[in-house]
């Protein structure tokens, strides 16, 4: 390395001679050079000199870790050779500057593109490059797109330039002049099977692009590339994982932020530069992007959630907390932990049943032996305000007799299965996973491959783009919920699709190979596998709703996200609620219809950090109803890490302990006592606070807000938030600082510049936009509540069936000035469609000077799921209270009992007397 270093600058010198820069290049020729120096020619691997050359490439070898060693010369990609202006958009036709050899013999180079540029909205843009003479594979998931756009140019916070040589995009924001998009750098490459394009940012703060695990929530510059590919990878560091979300915000020097969209499906990879600039590589379809302009961080989610679609509201009780396990042995395990859960009183509401409930992990069976009481048990729990969920894997299993299986006898009749293309075999592609052939006793001592040789029967895959599949699946979901059991949610798993055996069952795939191993692989985990590797054959063929044969290869990425809404669908017309869904596999939109759990993960500690970064990462894809299996799925948990997880967990909107087969038990009431305490405590404030993070949610499916929320969301002028995943926000209004490593008993946290409230006690916090250490021993989690702010809340009870029927508390915690604002989203907690149909109530509620008063902008709750107005805190009154009054139109005044307590200033008053139900408007004053 020392002896290349010597060469660096040489070689630096030799280059920009030789590549004749024009003079407005000489006045930054340095900056300039070395930035087109980060691009690399040879993302491939395994490039030498001569290698490099023949791509006309710039070998220059660096000492700088990860960086290329073989780079684009300035000029390499596209020229633009037209381009026609209009009010909506621009359209620009480019030629490859064929100065450069091809980039890939394997893949044929399209050296002519039409790009389309639309300014679909003042705050939103589409660039989209394609084939003009070709059609190729488009993404068949439908955005909400403005109707017309913008074509007054005065309303748009952007500026479009086209660069010429190499030809690049340029978006500028208006207002600060500043370049946010920038892809007239080297390197764009649009061939048949590799498609790179490259954009300078405008800062070093860029946050997102899934699903993969990443150490820190602002990305590390350094030459970092993720895979995106969906595959059934538990998390691990630069490993693609179950989902693909090409989405990620930047932040910009003026403190503004945008967000970007690729709308691809391929598989494809991503990586992150020092210039600071971004680089996508994708392997198929055509490069569609979308931008959204913000500009604040928070208004940017809002936006990209408003084109790929608001998420789902989930049933209220799927904010309580859930229990689950890879591995009960029967029911009657299941309920001893229901007993001794309610005995030791932590509070919880849903239950789960793994695939060991079914007959040999056969969807939409029952394991009559060990799981025969398991219907009864069901209904007795959700006779008691307990819900239950279960899982269902996409794969169907194909060996048993004829007419014993309607799951797959109707999919053969209904023709369900994904095939092969006719030309080649009109057999359908099988694959592996769970389901033992019938009458077989699966031996276990023998190794993993030969097992699934032995004793896995054959499956076949649902294709969910078809309407008749989506039918199909829900008429197995109805029949089950009808003839066996009663659900109230459900859960799919291994829907990357994942398999047992590679491509297919023998592993030869049929047809065009280099769909299996494609010119350019992009960097996936498998990599060397091939891209069937534990999936199926990409020459697979699907069938998308209006007919179009499609193969695995472009659709891959999609299969979680066609299974989700055919689910979701199923689930509200089968029960006649709205319940929840949560999927393994995701793409942009997937929140419509159901949340994310963060996967397999491991019982380790570094992954209490990297769950909040998960959470974050997927609060900007637009899927708020998140969380990862609390005290890890894999491996041992330890007694401590368990608890901090359960401390921690009990703030993901998704709250549940999971854990897989033959570990030791990790639910809370494994551990003994103390355990048990200290989870009972903070799942009671998780509890009390439900009503808040329910109306958060409801923020999230009306406006696309965040709910768990990065700190720089909320405080995006001070740098310091930029960087800060080891707390997080509930909405605007709580701050969360967990212990996240072992033996601490303080944490250093960062304290906003604001007033906050210790949600412990009630006191002020006395400093502000700095980080201080905070006591945190081991049966407390930092919880701190922001001034200004009004969170209804309500007591804990065993579960929400029945907290849900305590009168209505509100915590009013005054800012500087003494005011504090808030609201309340209110429904039956379950029915369908509350929200478009208006069968909700929505309150504000507003504290400035001594006063407190509500305002009802949307009344439509039914009688029977009214609240009453209990107990309100107000924190930070400075001044002793003698009289709390409470008026009601046609009402006469009322006294309120109350308390002051002024060393906390705080100051209690009860309203539960006045039997007062929060639809009617009320003002509380004290003085
Ligand atoms: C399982 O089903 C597949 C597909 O029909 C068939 O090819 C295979 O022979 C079957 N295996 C057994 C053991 O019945
Ligand atoms: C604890 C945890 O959730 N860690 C990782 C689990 O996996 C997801 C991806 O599925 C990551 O985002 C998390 O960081």
């Amino acid at each position: 390395m020392a002896v290349w270093a010597v060469y660096l600058s040489l070689c630096l010198l030799i280059a920009l001679s030789a590549s004749g820069l024009e003079p407005d290049y000489t006045v930054n020729w340095e900056a300039k050079s070395l930035k087109s120096r980060d691009f690399d020619c040879y993302p491939d691997g395994g490039s030498d000199q001569a290698k490099c050359e023949a791509r006309g490439c710039i070998w220059e070898p660096s000492s700088i870790p990860n960086a290329p060693w073989c780079y684009y010369a300035e000029t390499h990609g596209y020229i633009t050779s037209n381009i026609v202006e209009t009010a909506s958009g621009i359209t620009v036709d480019i030629e490859r500057n064929t100065d450069f050899p091809i980039q890939r013999s394997q893949s044929r180079d399209i050296n002519k593109l039409r790009v389309e540029i639309t300014f679909l909205s003042g705050k939103s843009l589409r660039w989209k490059i394609f084939d003009p003479a070709n059609a190729r594979f488009e993404v068949p998931v439908p955005l909400e797109l403005p109707a017309t756009p913008e074509t007054e140019e005065n309303n748009r916070l952007y500026r479009v330039q086209i660069q010429n040589k190499p030809f690049g995009i340029q978006v500028i924001r208006k207002s600060s002049e500043e370049i946010i998009w920038d892809s007239a750098v080297p390197g764009f490459t649009f061939s048949d099977q590799f498609l790179q394009i490259s954009t300078r940012l405008p800062s070093n703060y860029v946050y997102g692009v899934g699903e993969t695990e990443h150490p820190s929530y602002t990305h590390d510059l350094n030459f970092h590339t993720y895979g995106l590919f969906a595959k059934d990878q538990p998390p691990g560091y630069k490993l693609n994982s179950y989902g693909v979300h090409p989405f990620y915000m930047g932040l910009e020097k003026s403190k503004n932020a945008h967000g970007v969209l690729l709308l691809n499906s391929n598989a494809m990879d991503v990586t992150i530069l020092p210039t600071p600039a971004l680089t996508y590589r994708t392997i198929g379809g055509i490069l569609d992007f979308y931008m959204v302009m913000g500009p604040t961080p928070e208004v940017v989610v809002q936006q990209y959630t408003e084109m790929i679609g608001r998420p789902v509201l989930p049933a209220y009780w799927s904010l309580g907390f859930q229990l689950c396990r890879y591995g009960y042995a029967n029911d009657a395990e299941i309920a001893d932990l229901y007993n001794d859960m309610k005995a030791a009183k932590i509070p919880y509401d849903v239950q789960y049943a793994d695939i060991e409930y079914m007959e040999r992990q056969m969807d939409f069976t029952l394991d009559k032996e060990n799981f025969k009481g398991l219907p009864a048990l069901v209904d007795r729990m959700r006779a008691e305000g307990m819900r239950y969920i279960f899982i269902l894997d996409p794969a169907i299993a194909a060996n048993e007799t004829k007419g014993s299986y309607p799951a797959f006898d109707t999919g053969i009749e209904k023709d369900v299965f994904i095939k092969w293309p006719p030309k080649l075999s009109d057999d359908i592609v099988w694959g592996k996973v769970w389901p033992d052939y019938p009458n077989v006793d699966v031996d276990n001592s023998l190794d993993w491959d030969t097992q699934v040789k032995l004793f896995r029967a054959f499956v076949a895959f649902p294709d969910f783009f078809k309407k008749s599949t989506a039918e199909w699946w829900g008429q197995q979901i109805k029949d089950y919920y009808n003839n066996v059991m009663k659900f109230d949610g459900l859960w799919i798993d291994m829907n990357e699709p994942a398999s047992f055996v590679h491509g297919t069952v023998g592993e030869k795939c049929l047809g065009d190979q280099t769909l299996e191993n494609p010119p350019y692989m992009p960097r996936l985990e498998s990599m060397y596998r091939g891209l069937n590797h534990k999936t199926m054959c990409m020459n697979s063929e699907q069938i998308l709703d209006d007919g179009t044969r499609v193969k695995h290869y472009d659709v891959h990425n999609l299969y979680g996200w066609s299974h989700t809404k055919p689910t979701y669908d199923a689930l509200l017309s089968t029960t006649g609620k709205r319940g929840v869904v949560v999927t393994r596999s995701t793409y942009p939109s997937s929140g419509r219809w159901a949340g994310h759990w963060l996967g397999d993960n491991y019982s380790r500690w570094d992954q209490l950090l990297k769950s909040i970064i998960g959470m974050m990462e997927f609060s900007i894809f637009g899927i708020p109803y998140t969380g990862a299996d609390i005290c890890g799925f894999f491996n041992h948990a330890e007694y401590e890490m368990c608890l901090r997880w359960m401390q921690l967990g009990a703030f993901y909107p998704f709250s549940r302990n999971h854990n897989t087969i033959n570990m030791p038990r990790q639910d809370p009431v494994a551990w003994g006592d103390e355990f048990a305490a200290v989870s009972r405590d903070v799942l009671n404030i998780r509890y009390t606070l439900l009503p808040y993070l329910y109306t958060l949610m409801y923020e999230a499916h009306a406006h696309g807000n965040t709910v768990v929320r990065p700190l720089l969301h909320e405080f995006v002028t001070d740098e310091n938030t930029w960087k800060i995943d080891r707390q997080f926000l509930w909405g605007p209004a709580l701050l969360i600082t967990p212990a996240l490593d072992p033996g601490v008993t303080v944490v250093r946290g960062y304290v906003p510049n604001a007033r906050w409230y210790d949600y412990h006690t009630g006191e002020v916090v006395g400093v502000r936009g700095q980080f201080v250490d905070m006591e945190t021993p081991l049966w407390k989690i930092n919880l701190h509540v922001r001034g200004g702010h009004i969170l209804p809340w309500q007591k804990a009870e065993s579960n929400t069936h029945y907290s849900r029927l305590n009168p209505l508390g509100l915590l009013v915690a005054l800012d500087d000035g003494g005011s504090a604002h808030g609201s309340l989203f209110w429904d039956d907690g379950e029915g369908i469609d509350t929200v478009q149909n208006k069968r909700f109530l929505l309150t504000t509620f507003t504290a400035s000077s001594g006063v407190l008063t509500s305002m009802v902008p949307t009344d439509g709750l039914a009688e029977a799921d009214r609240l009453t107005l209990g107990l309100v805190k107000v924190w930070g009154v400075t001044a002793p209270v003698t009289r709390v009054t409470m008026s009601v139109t046609g009402q006469p005044d009322a006294d309120l009992p109350f308390t002051y307590n002024a060393q906390v200033q705080e100051l209690q008053f009860d309203a539960t007397s006045q039997s007062h139900t929060i639809e009617k408007p009320f003002t509380i004053t004290w003085n």
